[in-house]
């Protein structure tokens, strides 16, 4: 299956303004700044559909996009970002377990984003953890491989490897695309 269409539909703020139709949800979640929106980008093949993290506003809210009229990709919030105030940052945390947690209409997959560079961090491992928990089919992408130079790529890679505890990660980039066939044909 391929995306044929791609448009933002709404942001949503908790319970309130969640769309009406009832499509399946792909949940894209992962710490401020390591790509969510440019992740759906590329996956889309629209330069500034979910717009990056420079946006206020948008950061701050569910934002759902519709997929071939009859799927959701929802880009949640960053979660774990030390430029956020301490308040802020638990307002967001909240909403994301709200989304994750109690919302009666849970996504069908989870995409958790790390960045791939930098490697999985203490808040990446929480949030797999609570994903486990909470029984979910989380795929998860590691993102900005391009930064990682050649002769270092094997080694970050088993590293991030035995931190995540999993073999199944899809080694991605949003600049040069690298894994977006792979992680489509996962989430569709
Ligand atoms: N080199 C590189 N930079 C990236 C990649 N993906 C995102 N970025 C940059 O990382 C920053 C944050 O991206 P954004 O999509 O807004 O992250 P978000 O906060 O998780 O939604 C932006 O400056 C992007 O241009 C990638 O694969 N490679
Ligand atoms: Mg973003």
């Amino acid at each position: 299956m391929e995306i044929k269409s791609a448009q933002f539909l709404k942001g949503a703020i908790g319970g309130e303004g969640l769309p009406i139709e009832n499509f399946p949800q792909i949940a894209f979640v992962g710490r401020s700044n390591v790509g969510k929106s440019s992740v759906i980008n590329t996956l889309v093949g629209m330069k500034d559909l979910a717009i990056s993290s420079s946006t206020p506003g948008r950061t701050l809210q569910l934002n759902f996009f519709l997929i071939n009229e009859n799927l959701y990709f929802v880009d949640l919030p960053g979660y774990g970002y030390s430029k956020q105030s301490l308040k802020f940052a638990e307002k967001m945390r909240k909403m994301i377990m709200w989304y994750l947690e109690q919302n009666e209409n849970r996504p069908q997959k989870v995409v958790l984003i790390i960045d791939g560079n930098v490697g999985p961090t203490k808040f990446d491992l929480e949030m797999i953890e609570l994903l486990q928990e909470n029984a979910y089919d989380v795929i998860v992408v590691a993102n900005k491989m391009d930064k990682i130079k050649k002769s270092e790529l094997d080694r970050k890679k088993k590293e991030i490897t035995q931190k995540l505890d999993t073999e199944n990660i899809i080694y991605f980039s949003s600049k040069t695309k690298k894994g977006k066939d792979e992680l489509l044909e996962k989430i569709l």
